[in-house]
């Protein structure tokens, strides 16, 4: 397949080999067949964009039973609330109007709301809308597209702002994206979107970062070439801490001069080779490295008889545990907060998603660190874990047991 967002050629780098949808959470009595899909990550020789090789049923991953909930870590909350008290800051027109794209359970846009600020959430997953509704933020179950577009733009006029996070990435149609953009957004409005950044895969070999869902692993230069090819430059790059490390990107097409970030990042990625075959085949060679190193830890704890549950049934563990063939008999369960994930299997793996022990004296003596993007937020509230001689396994910036 040419490269989805410009029609290039691309090559292959990588092989995740099987997988399931990663936010496919399993009813223990559902005997249907499971989603497979072939996960395999290419670069592209014209736009340079990281994508998959092979399509994915969108209709499939995003729906009204979207387990995943924004507000599920308090600092992407607390990110989230910040966002916003910028992008307000940032509106210079009477009555503005911002959309946000992926608006899941209106985390971002409550904020918006609260300051009485015109806005639209647009997000496939009619739960995670009911959500925000609930929150009294203004939101739409939908697909955002030209026809789309289109139509908000006839009711509500141009956006100043279109706001996506950990959205842009998901959607395989990216020019049909720009499309709408091209339609929605005024003269003078930006684009400001935030996506896990290649750099920091590459750099930490978080390959878990590669999932259905994450059809696209941008970069600065990547999304200037894209931008480009629809009539909106690349203006402003920022890297973010959060979830493994992501840039946020601002498009504009008024002709404004681009940050002076713009061009060092892209310099950066260029002395850093990071769209090139032999750095990524680095990458590729680390990520078979780990998954042994993984399996040789699990399998040092069960001969030792220490237990290990995983801590977080993250749609980036899929790709962890079927990529490195763990199942129930290496790790028995799987804690989450989420609970449309409990009482449920990991997609593909099959090993039940169950809620944290309410007594510490029922944890496990080793857990298997899947929100490793979390880490900050979740060791200070496990502390009392370490304190009695819990360990963690971590697999992200490396294999460790300690
Ligand atoms: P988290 C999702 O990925 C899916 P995931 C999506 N494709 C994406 O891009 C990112 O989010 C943004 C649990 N948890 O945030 C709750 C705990 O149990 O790394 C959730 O099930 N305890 C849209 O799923 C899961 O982790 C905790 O203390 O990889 C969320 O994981 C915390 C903090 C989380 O995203």
């Amino acid at each position: 397949m040419p490269c989805r967002a410009c029609g290039d050629a691309v090559t292959q780098f990588l092989d995740l080999g099987r997988q399931p949808l990663s936010d496919a959470f399993r009813s223990p009595d559902d005997v249907s067949d499971e989603f497979w899909l072939h996960l395999k990550a290419v670069v592209c020789h014209g736009c340079h964009v990281v994508q998959l090789a092979d399509p994915v049923p969108v209709e499939r991953m995003f729906h009204e039973e979207y387990p995943f909930r924004t507000s599920s870590s308090r600092r992407m909350s607390s990110h989230f609330a910040a966002t916003a008290e910028r992008l307000v800051a940032g509106l210079a027109a009477p009555d503005p109007f911002v959309v946000e794209i992926g608006s899941n359970d209106g985390t971002m846009l409550a904020t918006i709301a609260d300051r009485g600020i015109r806005h639209l959430g647009i997000d496939p997953a009619a739960n995670m809308v009911g959500e925000a509704l609930a929150r009294k933020v203004n939101a739409r179950a939908e697909w955002f597209d030209a026809v789309t577009a289109d139509r908000v733009r006839d009711e509500f006029g141009p956006a100043d702002v279109v706001y996506a996070a950990n959205t842009m990435c998901h959607i395989p149609d990216l020019p049909g994206v720009f499309t709408g953009l091209e339609t929605l957004l005024a003269d003078d409005g930006i684009v400001v979107f935030e996506d896990p950044y290649l750099g920091d895969v590459l750099r930490l070999g978080s390959f878990d970062q590669i999932y259905d869902e994450h059809f696209y692993l941008f970069s600065a230069t990547s999304v200037a070439r894209i931008a480009e090819l629809h009539g909106f430059a690349l203006v402003d790059v920022e890297h973010l801490e959060v979830h493994g490390g992501e840039l946020r990107y601002t498009l504009a097409r008024d002709g404004r001069t681009p940050s002076p970030a713009v061009g060092a990042l892209i310099a950066q990625e260029g002395r850093e080779r990071t769209h090139e075959l032999p750095r990524l085949a680095a990458f590729a060679a680390e990520v078979a490295d780990r998954r042994d190193r993984l399996r040789d830890v699990l399998d040092g704890e069960r001969a030792a008889g220490r237990s290990v549950a995983g801590y977080a049934a993250t749609a980036k563990s899929a790709t962890v545990l079927n990529y490195c063939g763990i199942g129930p008999e290496l790790l028995p369960v799987v804690y989450d907060t989420t609970p449309e994930k409990q009482g449920r299997l990991t997609p593909g793996s099959h090993i039940p998603v169950e809620p944290f022990p309410q007594d510490l004296a029922d944890y496990p003596d080793t857990f298997l660190l899947f929100a490793w993007n979390h880490a900050e937020e979740i060791l200070a509230k496990e502390q009392q874990f370490v304190d009695r001689g819990g360990r963690w396994i971590r697999y992200v910036p490396d294999v460790r047991l300690g």
